[in-house]
């Protein structure tokens, strides 16, 4: 069976750009996946192992699980020195770096390190989102602003780990999608899910439905759609929402379905960051033949103004994301961006 390393290596050539520094960053990503899955996976034993600020029997000082990972990362990102710079969820600033390596990297990242970590503590999924840009300003230098405020159109790479009952990693560089699931005995990624395709329509919704009230009525309308009785499309549609981005998103991806966090009065952009949630998960989705809107506009498509900006997001199969945009359009025009 392919391994990941093995398969970013013979795509390498497929690549616009193609480069050995560029493989060498998708698969340092890889590596500190597999810290943060070990981590993750021993989660549990927090108690006996100690928390953020304790130190742990060896007498090394324990972090929090979202802290460690995204220190995996950065770490990661700093050794292998392509990327110039990071702009985590963790952190409020960019990230850049001090060596002259990493100034010269050619690349830029946009990661949320530990997705929905509040379910850490109770045994759900979480997971890693990224993207992966070209920077804009000159070599040589520190990574500026710039550089991380392009729109989706620009990414070079996107993907998400998600550790779940397995451990997967799922990326794409513009030309399909590929999961790898890590085998843990070995420590190897193996290519498990060649070519993703989302199917185009689906019967799962996935909000979290106790913001009701607050949703704009192009919402509650979709909603009311998916719960109406009509065997023939699949209705009343199935709900299944985790609250971590990457669980629901991937159920939906394999299995066909939409996944929403919209926009309400008192949140009009919603939740969801859209440099390292949104983005990924729509390039992701498009990819594999699926759809990512704010109700009116491709994610894509939006240029960034701010690094931890946030944008609603309805994001799942090609047909379901219409419907919601057809009822976005009819019924919250209000909604729509000026
Ligand atoms: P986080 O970045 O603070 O972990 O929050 C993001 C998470 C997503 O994984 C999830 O889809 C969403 O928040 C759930 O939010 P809510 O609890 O409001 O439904
Ligand atoms: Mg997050």
């Amino acid at each position: 069976m392919k391994t990941l390393v093995e398969f970013i290596n013979d795509k390498q050539a497929d690549f616009t750009y193609a480069s050995g520094e560029f493989s060498r960053l998708l698969n340092d990503i890889g590596i500190a996946a597999k810290y943060v899955h070990r981590e993750v996976n021993k989660a549990g034993l927090a108690d006996i192992m100690g928390y953020e600020g304790t130190q742990n029997v060896q007498g090394e000082d324990q972090k929090k699980l979202d802290v460690f990972a995204n220190d995996q990362f950065i770490k990661a990102l700093k050794h292998g020195g392509q990327c110039c710079a990071i702009v985590s969820e963790e952190n409020d600033d960019l990230i850049t770096y001090d060596n002259q390596t990493s100034n010269n990297g050619k690349y830029v990242v946009a990661i949320d390190p530990l997705d929905g970590s509040s379910n850490i503590e109770v045994n759900v999924s979480i997971g890693t989102v990224f993207s992966v840009y070209r920077r804009k300003s000159e070599q040589g230098g520190k990574g500026t602003l710039e550089d991380v405020l392009q729109p989706g159109t620009e990414i070079v790479a996107a993907g998400y780990v998600i550790y779940g009952s397995s451990t997967m990693l799922v990326y794409t560089t513009g030309n399909g999608v590929n999961g790898f699931t890590l085998d843990p005995s070995v420590g190897l990624f193996l290519l498990s899910h060649p070519e993703i395709k989302i199917p185009d329509g689906g019967n799962i919704y996935s909000i979290n439905e106790a913001n009701y009230i607050y949703f704009p009525d192009g919402v509650k309308e979709y909603i009311r759609y998916c719960q109406e009785d009509d065997p023939k499309t699949l209705r009343p549609y199935t709900t299944r929402y985790i609250g971590s981005l990457v669980a629901d998103f991937h159920r939906n991806l394999l299995r066909g379905g939409i996944y929403m966090y919209p926009g309400t009065k008192k949140n009009p952009n919603g939740k969801l960051r859209l440099l390292y949630e949104c983005n990924p998960v729509a390039m992701i989705a498009e990819q594999a033949g699926g759809k990512a809107t704010d109700g009116f506009r491709r994610i894509m498509e939006i240029k960034p103004e701010e690094m931890h900006q946030r944008v609603p997001i309805f994001v799942g199969s090609k047909h379901m994301v219409e419907k919601a945009e057809y009822f976005m359009n009819y019924y919250s025009k209000d909604f729509k961006p000026k």
